[in-house]
């Protein structure tokens, strides 16, 4: 009791956040100060951060080492098995007394949580998915209130549930092993982040904590919530609109409803309200709408839409959001052969193929990720003209400002519910759990127009095969038919049924699809359907050579992958100069793919010099990834409109870690995304052979015809022009195309490359280059690159020659942050590249640090 007095009395002394009272009277008192927590019933109590992790507060008190480093994460696994607490002091005054209504709203506790109030047992929760919001006027007093919050370990709390399951479900990721659980595997019943518990990108650190702001909310007569837009009817016209929300009301009344688009005043009614829940739905129209476009078809228009209540003057209630205007559909329509069906978004009636990347949470303490961070990985999709994301169903619903983001820069969401590689319990908590959870992430998510579909889970149909009793994971031949029985129920109860009823019930403008991959319900994915969408793991997992990319079509490629190495500046900053070789203890603590490093090389020897150099290795394992990935997007791009739509696995990490990304934890950008921005522009050359002729293929995403000269020349590597032509194109709207071909026997050599580009009068629309042989076997020579720095205002300029081809020229600054605008690039002979980096230092400085790698070198 006495350090309770204490830290009561210091508590006073903290920096007190202060109350927001808005328009209507309703006090905002954001909670997330002065918070403090320690292991549960022992140890000291130490400062702590909220929102937060026990993980990253134990490290802010240097109670651990760095998880990330070298093998720390192995001393952090007991953090998972004990219980924590949390508490700060609730100041409540007068004028928050007053109120009729006080409400704490956690937005999200990381995930088994017993929250006390002045030491009263006030809140339960076992879902980190979920809002949590409990009146609780009833227990606050004038004054200081003691706010507590303690955190069950998850482990234990899903051992219990495992063990009342009876028998254990798959959860294929779920590193148990590490976490000294054996082959306990509690992930499928704790509903986490999936990712926690390990990855074949990722390591197991299981968090708890506040991990979303939390709030006291107070209010008298009215309270809105869930507004919501429903467009009924979307032309150029007009938009017919329906503004849906719920008022809680403390009596009945009536009240002025006014709604205001973009602050113009759109409508002004009279609502009566019941003491209790209302449901209100206004129509609203705008004439001749601006509407929202995904990234490269037109502006993201977004609006801001306000509905206030009040009488006369006053106002009782207000509520705001944005949203933007689209008509949506997923076509599936039947091929007319009857063969199979299409599979592609339609955005206000255009056919859109989409481009892009999956994506995961970008750390393992979610709440180290600033909004800085969040804007970086968003801008370099934009940037590297990716028009849609898939989140992942092994990681979180994210945060509003990712979805923010996406709005903003067109970049349009396949958003999985969480739900990844493992099969679920099925019994009533849980259903019920799930179902809550849709609700509230649905509810939160419904307004943002980037949202172009909700997917029950990913791989799990696939992984499962209940159509097929010999394909699968080998998963349901390990129960006993009861077992399978039950298990399958629950499956088909979650993702046929609770599922897609929350979606049709507070998103019906959005489509549904229960699983990544499917062909549709009651078939089964597989690298032969012509239906739904594909995950093509045979490039990778299978062993296939890169050129299979073209042998498996699919109508929509949701997955494909292909790992490399984080560059060597960022390998220095979790490793030890003992550590750099890719199979010591510490690099392999960061790859997370039991056979990662084994077809890394499989695939490396074949094309590539093996470097023996470290830093020569990381470099040509980038440019290998990138090759594969770049070769599968063209493959996919160049058979549209059959696919239509290419999203490669993955765009980010969540530690510094071998993967499939293309940009890696210190957000640094590798050899693949400079690739992939080239093959995701709207207008792409693509070469290629095919039997012995070279092949110019031009794909158009555009929505109208273009005409443009392709222009094409043969170039030795010592700068000798060996042959040009040219050639006038007309290239239709949304098309692919093969445009020119010329056999390859006395043309190509280990020499030359086929340098081809695209002009439109005079604008240089896109260039490419084509090689005759694997990288291997070219024969370069040191192309003795020069350059010269200058500065604009905000950027470094670098200018670079080469005497002799130049391949794939990696340029590094290290200690300087930032990128540069374009790198892996080659530089023909005579030619000059100009590349960008932002300023920081001077001149002087930046320039001794530029660092040039390229390919001859590791010859
Ligand atoms: C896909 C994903 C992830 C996995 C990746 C690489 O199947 O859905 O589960 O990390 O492959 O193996």
């Amino acid at each position: 009791m006495r350090k309770l007095a204490l830290f009561l009395m210091t508590g006073m002394f903290l920096i007190s956040c202060k109350p927001k009272t808005d328009t209507t009277g309703m006090i905002h008192l954001s909670l997330v100060h002065n918070w403090e927590f320690r292991q549960a019933d022992t140890g000291t109590w130490m400062p702590a951060r909220v929102p937060g992790t026990v993980h990253t507060d134990l490290l802010a008190n240097h109670r651990i080492e760095d998880p990330f480093y070298r093998l720390n994460e192995r001393q952090l696994q007991w953090i998972d098995k004990i219980d924590w607490e949390y508490r700060t002091i609730v100041k409540a005054d007068r004028n928050l007394m007053q109120k009729e209504h006080i409400d704490l709203v956690f937005a999200g506790l990381d995930t088994y949580a017993e929250v006390y109030l002045n030491e009263e047992l006030i809140l339960q929760m076992d879902n980190m998915f979920r809002t949590w919001r409990v009146q609780c006027k009833d227990h606050l007093k004038l004054g200081d209130n003691l706010l507590r919050v303690r955190f069950l370990s998850p482990i234990a709390e899903g051992l219990k549930k495992l063990q009342a399951q009876g028998y254990p479900l798959p959860a294929s990721n779920d590193q148990s092993e590490t976490g000294g659980l054996g082959d306990q595997r509690v992930s499928p019943f704790v509903r986490k982040a999936p990712y926690h518990f390990g990855w074949d990108w990722g390591p197991r650190l299981v968090t708890s904590g506040i991990w979303r702001p939390v709030s006291l909310e107070a209010w008298d007569d009215t309270r809105i919530r869930d507004l919501y837009i429903n467009t009924k009817n979307l032309d150029r016209n007009q938009a017919d609109l329906e503004v849906q929300f719920q008022v809680l009301a403390s009596q009945g009344i009536r009240l002025d409803a006014r709604i205001y688009v973009d602050s113009v005043q759109m409508l002004e009614e009279q609502i009566s309200l019941l003491p209790g829940e209302n449901t209100i739905a206004l129509p609203v129209k705008i004439q001749h709408p601006v509407l929202w476009w995904p990234n490269g078809m037109g502006d993201p228009k977004i609006y801001r839409i306000r509905v206030v209540l009040g009488k006369g003057e006053e106002i009782t209630g207000e509520a705001e959001i944005s949203a933007g205007l689209r008509n949506l559909r997923l076509v599936q329509d039947p091929d007319p052969d009857g063969s199979g069906k299409s599979f592609y978004f339609e955005v206000n009636g255009i056919p859109v193929f989409a481009r892009g990347a999956n994506y995961i949470p970008n750390d393992v303490f979610l709440t180290n990720v600033t909004p800085d961070r969040y804007e970086s990985i968003i801008r370099s999709a934009a940037e590297a003209n990716m028009n849609m994301l898939r989140i992942w169903g092994g990681g979180i619903y994210e945060n509003d400002l990712f979805y923010d983001l996406c709005d903003q820069y067109g970049i349009m969401v396949w958003q999985d519910f969480m739900f990844a590689c493992s099969m679920y319990p099925g019994d009533d908590a849980f259903l019920e759990s799930v179902r809550r959870e849709a609700i509230d992430n649905v509810k939160r998510l419904r307004n943002h127009p980037s949202i172009v579909l909700w997917c029950g889970n990913n791989e799990i149909e696939t992984a499962w095969a209940e159509w097929d009793e010999n394909r699968g994971w080998g998963w349901k031949q390990q129960y006993n038919s009861e077992q399978r029985r039950e298990i399958w129920k629950a499956y088909d109860t979650l993702f046929h049924r609770i599922l897609p009823g929350v979606v049709a019930a507070y998103d019906p403008a959005v489509p549904y699809w229960h699983s990544s991959p499917s062909a549709g319900f009651g078939q089964l994915a597989g690298y032969d359907t012509k239906s739904g969408d594909m995950h093509y793991w045979g490039v990778w997992h299978g062993l296939h050579p890169f050129s299979d990319f073209r042998k498996y079509r699919a109508r929509f490629m949701s997955e494909y992958g292909f790992q490399s190495f984080p560059e060597f500046s960022s390998v220095k900053r979790y490793t030890l100069p003992e550590d750099y070789d890719i199979e010591s203890e510490v690099m392999m603590s960061h790859q997370r793919s039991g056979i990662g490093n084994l077809r890394i090389r499989q695939y490396m020897e074949p094309d590539y010099p093996v470097p023996d150099d470290f830093e020569q290795f990381l470099y040509v394992g980038q440019l290998l990834q990138a090759d594969a990935i770049k070769m599968a997007i063209e493959c996919h791009r160049t058979d549209m409109p059959y696919c239509m739509g290419t999203l490669y696995w993955q765009i980010n990490d969540c530690w510094p870690v071998a993967s499939w990304s293309g940009i890696d934890y210190y957000g640094r950008w590798k050899a693949l995304h400079y690739f992939a921005k080239e093959a995701f522009k709207p207008v792409i050359l693509v070469m290629d052979e095919k039997e012995d002729n070279v092949r110019v293929h031009i794909v158009s995403d555009l929505p109208e015809t273009q005409t443009a000269m392709l222009v094409m020349k043969l170039i030795r590597f010592d700068g000798q022009e060996l042959w040009t032509d040219s050639l006038p194109v007309e290239i239709p709207a949304r098309s692919s195309a093969v445009y020119f071909e010329k056999e390859i026997a006395g043309f190509g050599t280990t020499n030359t490359v086929m340098v081809v580009s695209l002009r439109a009068g005079d604008v240089h629309t896109d260039s490419g280059f084509h090689y005759f042989v694997r990288p291997k076997y070219l024969k370069l020579t040191n192309p003795d690159i020069s350059f010269e720095v200058s500065e604009t205002e905000s950027a470094f300029e670098v200018t670079l020659a080469s005497k002799a081809l130049a391949r794939n020229v990696f340029l590094t600054a290290e200690g300087f942050g930032g990128q540069f605008s374009d790198n892996f690039f080659d530089i023909l002979p005579g030619d000059h590249v100009k590349v960008t980096f932002p300023r920081s230092g001077t001149l002087e400085e930046f320039k001794d640090h530029i660092k040039v790698l390229h390919l001859q070198q590791t010859m």
